[in-house]
């Protein structure tokens, strides 16, 4: 039968569950990437199972997160990362060798092969072929081990690419483009994919770009042909041995099609708060500008690089204007140093960011309150630059370097510059000094662990009877962000109890000393697309450290709706969404039968003592996972706790 990419990559690593629509499958996983903000939990699990060592073709350990270093707690963890991964027999990346997704695109990537990482923008890799999914920690460390990754058969989405993008617009609009029509909710469980003739005009930086912000879509992973521009990208980076073509076959089905002529497409921005909140750069041409961020693992790669220089060239930033420019990887920056565009982006005026994503975290470089920001990464969530009222907008390269040399938003095509062609080099630095490769030496390295890195927190197993409180009623997208809030506070990811006293920071400071206090089980309630965003499992292992077991939701976003089972969460939804607005804070919710509904995958109804309203909630789990939440989460369960 014809196959499209994404069933011929799933099909070949089918290792469980049948290959239906909808149902639970289980992947074989050939490489993995960890971070470190999400990474130390994940080896501290690894460790917590007794695992020995790894078992994927690869598995590398990034460290671009937390690179700012304010007290011991970021460079004691890294040295924990760098001393695990020569114990189990990872790839260590350096702190200043690049953010993971960029430099796992240029070093690593591969055609046809899974790649799972503890990071929801993982699917960067799709831009080369790989069926690259973002997942949790603990997911990643059992998929290192050796373990499937679940996951459920997915949708097909076709992305028909037609035309060719005109001087000024960018990738980044044609992802905008496809923000603005799938929007940020409601694409859970699907899997796009590119074709068409207007592939073969995007190189593979630009699809990694385009793939990158498919996670803002909440779809599970992106996924580009490999073909001859592939091919191209690989020679240059000196790993042609790794190329392999990868194309749908002829009359492959696909459960929906998607249009796009890229000579329609316009320069785009996503205004605040949300990537989904699409505007044309024409009609925000005039905004004062306060700072202008380039980089982060959307746009960072070399091209991206060296158009904003040529633009910079000559010029000085705006006196109003900050401009912050980090290349995505320590290859970028030496080539940029090497060529001397690195001096043009110092010459107009630019500050250098370390080659980490810094900025985009909010780990540094906040701006100014109430600030215009106009930024290359991907999420504009409210306070998540740092600064509460910031106004952060999402744009192409082009578009910011512009602004910081005008002081405004412009339209590029209006601009008096001449559009920069820039093209892909023949030959990238193909430099591999900055990783440490596992060798059987390394494997008796004692694995160091500072004092702000604790045990993995443990869970009781799944309570018989529910008796619990509502401690928090949400509304719509509560992100990530929102919380388990990152920036200042990213430094105590390996220390939960700490991070645990920052859940729900910006919206309601007294819910970790409730959680705690309380007597009863804790409760949130959320409207839709509960958990948008991040792959961080601390948004949910820190919730359970506080004693939550239930998140009732209008509808919640994989990763996070995953991560919550793992911790021994219950992720339940509304069978009438109409109940979310007939539940308040400090509301008595109980059900009898707890255990007993999830154990045999029984509606489950809730009783609200204050009102004598039963909840009816759907929760539809695998019987795997039913065994997860039984035992109380993952760990548990796989430890036979
Ligand atoms: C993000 O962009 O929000 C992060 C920081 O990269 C997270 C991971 C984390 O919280 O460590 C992500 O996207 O998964
Ligand atoms: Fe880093 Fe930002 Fe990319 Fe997350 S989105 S991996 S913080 S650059």
């Amino acid at each position: 039968m014809a196959q499209n990419i994404v069933e011929k990559i799933l099909t070949s690593h089918l290792k469980e569950g049948e290959f239906v629509k909808g149902q639970e499958i289980g992947i074989r996983i050939d490489q993995t990437l960890t971070q470190d903000a999400t990474g130390t939990m994940a080896y501290l699990q690894f460790e917590a199972m007794g695992l020995k060592e790894i078992k994927t073709d690869l598995s590398v350990s990034y460290v671009d997160h937390n690179t700012v270093q304010v007290g011991f707690e970021n460079a004691d963890d890294h040295r924990y990362l760098r001393t695990v991964a020569a114990r189990y027999g990872v790839v260590f990346s350096r702190p200043g060798n690049g953010i993971c997704h960029q430099v796992h695109l240029e070093r690593f990537g591969k055609p046809g092969t899974t790649l799972l990482g503890s990071d929801s923008h993982t699917p960067t890799g799709g831009g080369i072929g790989q069926v690259a999914i973002g997942a949790g920690g603990l997911d990643v460390a059992v998929a290192m081990g050796g373990g499937l990754f679940y996951t459920a058969c997915p949708k097909v989405y076709l992305v028909h690419l037609t035309g060719e993008l005109k001087p000024w617009v960018t990738a980044k609009d044609v992802v905008l483009k496809m923000l603005e029509i799938l929007t940020t909710k409601g694409n859970v469980g699907v899997m796009l994919e590119y074709g068409g003739p207007g592939v073969k005009t995007l190189s593979v930086p630009q699809r990694a770009t385009i793939a990158n912000m498919g996670a803002e879509m909440g779809v599970t992973c992106s996924v580009f042909p490999s073909d001859s521009v592939t091919k191209k990208f690989m020679k240059a980076q000196d790993r042609e041995a790794d190329w392999k073509e990868l194309k749908a076959d002829e009359g492959a089905h696909y459960d929906r099609v998607i249009e796009l002529d890229l000579c329609d497409l316009e320069p785009l921005a996503a205004a605040p708060h949300s990537p989904g909140n699409i505007k044309k750069i024409a009609d925000l041409a005039g905004t004062v500008v306060d700072q202008v961020c380039i980089g982060s693992c959307t746009n960072s790669s070399y091209r991206d690089m060296m158009t904003v220089a040529a633009i910079l060239k000559g010029h000085t930033v705006m006196p109003g204007v900050t401009l912050g420019i980090a290349p995505g990887s320590r290859q970028v920056l030496q080539m940029l140093a090497r060529n001397g565009a690195l001096a043009d982006m110092i010459g107009a005026g630019a500050r250098i960011l370390e080659s980490a994503c810094g900025f985009c975290i909010g780990n540094h470089f906040s701006p100014k309150s109430g600030g215009v920001s106009l930024r290359t990464s991907n999420r504009n969530f409210e306070a998540r630059s740092g600064t509460a009222d910031a106004q952060v907008y999402l744009v192409s390269p082009e578009v910011a370097a512009l602004a910081a040399i005008t002081g405004k938003f412009t339209d590029p095509r209006k601009s008096h510059l001449k559009y920069p062609e820039i093209h892909e080099p023949h030959e990238f630095l193909a430099d591999d000094t900055m990783f440490i490769k596992p060798t059987a030496a390394l494997k008796k390295t004692e694995v160091f662990r500072g004092p702000n890195i604790g045990e993995p927190p443990k869970n009781d197993r799944m309570p018989e009877a529910l008796n619990g409180e509502v401690m928090i009623h949400v509304g719509d997208k509560i992100t990530t962000d929102h919380i388990m809030p990152a920036g200042a506070r990213l430094k105590y990811r390996s220390n939960v109890p700490k991070y645990a006293q920052f859940v729900f920071e910006n919206l309601d400071k007294t819910f970790p000393d409730r959680c705690l206090k309380s007597k009863s089980h804790n409760i949130i309630v959320a409207g839709e697309s509960y958990g948008q965003g991040s792959s961080r499992e601390h948004a949910a292992m820190c919730p359970m450290y506080l004693g939550v077991k239930a998140v009732i939701a209008k509808s919640f976003e994989r990763i996070h709706a995953a991560n919550l089972i793992n911790f021994g969460i219950a992720p339940l939804t509304f069978k009438n969404p109409a109940d979310y607005a007939g539940l308040q804070k400090g509301d008595k919710l109980t059900c009898a039968v707890w255990h007993d509904a999830f154990l045999n995958g029984r509606p489950v109804v809730i009783r609200n003592e204050r009102t004598g309203a039963d909840i009816e909630c759907v929760c539809n789990l695998s019987e795997r996972q039913r065994g997860i939440l039984a035992a109380g989460g993952l760990l548990n369960h796989t430890t036979g706790k």
